[in-house]
């Protein structure tokens, strides 16, 4: 049986990956921030299967600003892959807390391969790394190769631990992959994200809960994906025979006011009478003309996205009004 170590397995991408990994016959391990307490809704319906829960699958509280705190899990799980999907991942947010950002999403990255490198079985090691390493950058679409340009400071945190990843690989020898990761998104999205901002507050306007909707930039472009799709994309990036760093991105912009339009018209609504723009949620810099090219992974790894960004927010408006009984 094979053994995962995650850390951040409470997010989106964590629980996806734990739920494909433990499909596999995988012994999952996985870290959470101790704040939490473990009661993200993420991995319910994992940790009430009495089955799984502390048979295949072993969580921890753990802070990446403390490399003691993650030591013990590692080094008691030997796992075979790593996956270092935990960081302070919020963009905008990352202007306000950018010393934060720097050490959670930064050094976190470094203490993690550090101890990786010293755990008596090398494992494979996979860093969720992030589009925001381009900045705005003036070729696209960006391939594996794009100017690492950063211009916020999440940007420039995933940059530090993006290229540390290359220097553990090139110059330590570690089985070390980036996974160059565009938005991606799914009902499980943090709900400051933009995707399930709009979609809950689509819900709730339509049960009546909610009378407007305040988004910053609607003229804002990301190339957006389903997180299934992406952690899929992670597992294959370190199965493959020879560790690199692969792009997982569809190659399509769509702009938030298109999830504004799409959401609306999902419940029947005229968005026009319920959607503003407000100075607090633009963000003093916000990369554009970020759009993956994936062609890498498609060649390499076989991998390509199967979800449309349409399905994605049907999804997710969907799933909103299921919560709220609409
Ligand atoms: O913003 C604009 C905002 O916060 C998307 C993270 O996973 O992907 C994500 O970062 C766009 C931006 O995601 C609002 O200015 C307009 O242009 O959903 P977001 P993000 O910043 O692109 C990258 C690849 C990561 O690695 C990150 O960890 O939407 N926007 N109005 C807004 N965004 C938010 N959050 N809220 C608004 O009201």
């Amino acid at each position: 049986m094979k053994c995962a170590f995650i850390t951040g397995i409470e997010g989106q991408d964590g629980s996806y990956l734990a739920e494909l990994l433990l499909g596999k016959g995988y012994e999952v391990h996985g870290t959470y921030r101790p704040s939490t307490n473990g009661a993200a809704i993420n991995l319910k319906p994992l940790k009430s299967d009495s089955q799984i829960f502390k048979k295949t699958l072993f969580l921890y509280p753990a802070d990446l600003d403390d490399a003691d705190s993650m030591r013990a899990p590692m080094e008691q799980s030997a796992p075979d892959e790593v996956y270092h999907l935990a960081s302070q991942s919020h963009v905008g947010q990352s202007f306000e807390k950018v010393e934060e950002t720097c050490r959670i999403t930064g050094m976190g990255t470094l203490r993690l391969l550090e101890l990786t490198r010293k755990l008596s079985k090398q494992p494979h090691f996979f860093h969720a790394s992030s589009s925001e390493i381009f900045g705005s950058p003036e070729q696209s679409p960006q391939t594996e190769n794009a100017p690492v340009l950063p211009v916020t400071p999440y940007g420039c945190a995933k940059a530090f631990g993006t290229q540390l990843t290359r220097i553990y690989r090139e110059t330590f020898g570690m089985f070390a992959v980036n996974g160059i990761l565009f938005n991606h998104e799914s009902p499980r999205r943090g709900e400051n994200f933009v995707t399930r901002k709009i979609c809950r507050a689509v819900a709730a306007i339509k049960a009546g809960r909610q009378t407007e909707l305040a988004l910053g930039d609607t003229s804002a472009q990301r190339d957006w994906g389903n997180a299934r799709d992406y952690v899929r994309g992670m597992w294959l990036a370190l199965q493959h025979g020879e560790p690199e760093d692969f792009v997982f991105a569809t190659g399509k912009l769509h702009r938030v006011q298109d999830i504004v339009e799409l959401a609306f018209k999902a419940v029947g609504l005229d968005w026009q009478q319920y959607v503003r723009q407000e100075k607090q949620f633009f963000r003093p810099a916000d990369p554009r003309h970020v759009v993956g090219n994936a062609a890498k992974a498609k060649t390499l790894l076989g991998w390509q996205p199967e979800i449309t960004f349409e399905q994605t927010i049907a999804e997710m408006v969907s799933v909103e009004l299921k919560a709220l009984g609409a």
